[in-house]
């Protein structure tokens, strides 16, 4: 397998769990915030010019944060990385699904690309949805959403069954951007935050990204 991943990017949560699974494995390292998911010899690999873009042992490629994570789970049952239980699974994948849809697609997307998100129509501009507002309006989204997630982890050590999974290699990347915003991590995301961090896998990743 070999996953392409950059900086500060929701492809450490694919990371984390390919290191939890113990199968061989190789990465490369890409500029995504200068643009190398948009250059040709990307695009040739993964149309839709993202990451994490994970190429499986017989070369076909892999999309979409949630359904890699699920993929990859499926690769080590013995490790319940997805709960066998019907409604912790519907739990894991509706939170892995908030998290890739809504926090980060809707909500981040806001906060770090606003001019994405602004209309470009001069009426839109003369109203003053400039790209401050956007981003306000994510920041909005974000802390609404954040407390959504902190009223579903209460009580919980995990996101959801009995163990560490796919569902919390999602919330981590989420609640790790939450630094570099204005919106506060609710108290029980922060403590899942660092209890995410403690465990050596994690450890093992972040030395590699060089991240902390
Ligand atoms: N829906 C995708 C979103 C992935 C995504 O937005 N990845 C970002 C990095 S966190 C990216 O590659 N951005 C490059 C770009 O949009 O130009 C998923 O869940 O995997």
């Amino acid at each position: 397998m070999k996953l392409y991943w950059g900086p500060h990017t929701c492809a450490i949560g694919i990371h984390i769990l390919l290191e939890e699974i113990g199968r061989a494995y190789e990465t490369e390292k890409i500029d995504v915030q200068g643009g190398a998911t948009e250059e040709t010899w990307f695009k040739a690999i993964n149309p839709k010019g993202k990451v994490p873009t994970l190429i499986a042992d017989d070369g076909r490629v892999l999309t979409e944060f949630g359904a890699i994570a699920v993929w990859l789970a499926r690769q080590a049952p013995d490790l319940g990385l997805m709960p066998t239980d019907p409604d912790e699974e519907q739990r894991a994948l509706s939170l892995t699904d908030y998290v890739t849809g809504t926090i980060h697609g809707q909500a981040y997307g806001r906060i770090f690309m606003p001019a994405r998100f602004e209309p470009q129509d001069p009426v839109h501009q003369t109203i003053g949805l400039g790209q401050a507002s956007v981003k306000k309006q994510g920041e909005t989204m974000l802390a609404e959403a954040f407390a959504i997630i902190a009223d579903q982890l209460a009580g919980r050590d995990w996101a959801a069954g009995d163990r560490f999974g796919v569902a919390d290699a999602a919330l981590f990347y989420v609640e790790r951007w939450a630094s570099e915003t204005n919106v506060p991590l609710p108290p029980a995301l922060d403590a899942h935050l660092r209890q995410i961090k403690k465990r050596p896998v994690v450890a093992r990743v972040m030395a590699i990204w060089g991240e902390q």
